[in-house]
């Protein structure tokens, strides 16, 4: 791990509110991810499954985390079992978490090795009721790839079929979407590196550079600063290209006269940060794009003022879209009658500004929160209207992270990074 140990008593917190929602006698398990292989002895580098790492800061694999508040013996309320660490392992790996680390990362004082599994849990679970069961609930999940947690949950049901099996995922998407400040500090230096990338590239984007020149830039930064490397895959797309939403191939070369759209975010230890910026290419905007800059300007500040206890998404996004379509009859993308005219289902706006506005993050970019509850201080979304005008080879998204406050505005967590049209042309002419 390159991050600093995180203080266990975030993830003490997150278990007490996690149990605090379960049945009387419950018992709940949470797995690690796979290290996936890729090819031959090769594997994908491996990243921990979001809520076993809430719930234990345990960022290991073969990890088996069980919850059992109300079990008879007091030692076995909490249970984090682990891969059995060796001197072979220390060898050819690097040593794996012992008991004693294993506590000091979640403060679980009970630890197992991972043989030890089947007998105890054989134990809890003629104790228990109900099994809390992590299924991935997400609303955009692909879950067509069977993760560790999906064979354990089948082999479970079939050994215990007499149980009464209960879901975690709505707990989760709960809790989680209520940060802690631990976790609020935590994302804020994941921007705080993610700032250090956009100062980096103000002063190297000129006329000439490879998209991936920038995306290379980027990289030094963040490993340079404990980040593993980008919280998702980064767009960096340079004028028509800006278009395409998910663009990735990042391979074209920026050119004088184009503004370069730049979607990318730092993790740090292993939270997201979620960042778009666009710049001129040759460091100043042509009248037109500062006009289409501005105004997805204006509707990023005017949204992120809507993000306070009590609002709901799906309401938002109706608002955010509302003052869209003024700036775009503005800027005579639209017109009254296309509004007058429009698919309810599909409003006119959405010609030029097809996607979402917001979205929870956290440990995931895309982070777990429902969308049928008012907001509440502490939530963390992005804020990230966007303009794209593929007839002008043109396409503007602007993007920060913000938290929601008990009152008043929400407090940007990338606040420190330039957005102004101003302030970027200037900078990138020092
Ligand atoms: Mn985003």
């Amino acid at each position: 791990m390159k991050y600093q140990r995180i203080d266990s008593n975030l993830y003490i917190h997150n278990r007490k509110r996690f149990v605090a929602h379960l049945k009387p006698n419950s018992l709940a398990v949470f797995n690690s991810n796979d290290i996936v292989t890729t090819s031959a002895d090769s594997s994908a580098p491996f990243v921990q499954h979001r809520d076993i790492l809430h719930l234990s800061g345990v960022d290991q694999e073969e990890s088996i985390l069980v919850l059992f508040p109300d079990c008879f013996e007091q030692k076995n309320r909490e249970i984090i079992f682990l891969k059995e660490t060796s001197d072979l392992i220390a060898i050819w790996e690097g040593a794996k978490l012992d008991k004693e680390q294993a506590f000091e990362t979640s403060g679980i004082k009970t630890v197992y090795w991972l043989s030890q599994f089947d007998t105890v849990f054989n134990a809890l679970m003629s104790e228990a009721e109900n099994v809390y069961i992590n299924t991935n609930e997400h609303t955009r999940a692909n879950t067509e790839a069977q993760t560790r947690e999906d064979r354990f949950v089948k082999k479970l049901k079939k050994k215990y079929s007499a149980h009464t099996y209960q879901r975690s995922a709505p707990i989760m998407h709960e809790i989680r979407s209520i940060k802690h400040p631990i976790e609020i500090e935590l994302m804020q230096k994941a921007c705080d590196i993610t700032e250090k990338g956009v100062r980096r590239l103000l002063e190297f984007i000129k006329p000439g550079v490879m998209e991936y020149n920038i995306e290379a830039e980027l990289m030094h930064e963040f490993l340079n600063n404990r980040s593993k490397g980008f919280a998702y895959t980064p767009i960096i797309a340079s004028g028509y290209s800006a278009c395409v939403l998910h663009y990735i191939e990042n391979n074209k070369e920026c050119k004088d006269g184009d503004v370069i759209l730049m979607d990318f975010g730092a993790e740090y230890g292993n939270y997201a940060s979620d960042l778009t910026r666009c710049f001129p290419v040759n460091g100043k905007f042509t009248p037109r794009q500062k006009d289409v800059y501005n105004a997805v300007l204006r509707v990023k500040k005017a949204a992120t003022k809507l993000l306070v206890p009590g609002t709901y998404l799906n309401e938002y996004h109706v608002a955010v879209g509302k003052l869209m379509e003024t700036e775009l009859i503005s800027l005579g993308l639209i017109s009254q009658e296309d509004v007058q005219n429009e698919d309810p289902a599909w409003p006119a706006y959405k010609k030029y500004f097809m996607h979402g506005t917001s979205h929870y993050i956290g440990l995931d970019t895309h982070d777990l929160g429902l969308w049928t509850k008012p907001m509440r201080s502490g939530m963390a979304f992005t804020v990230e209207p966007g303009i794209y005008i593929p007839e002008e080879n043109l396409g503007v998204r602007l993007e920060d992270d913000v938290v929601v406050q008990e009152s008043g505005e929400p407090i940007n967590l990338m606040g420190n990074i330039p957005i102004e049209a101003d302030e970027i042309e200037a900078l990138m002419n020092q």
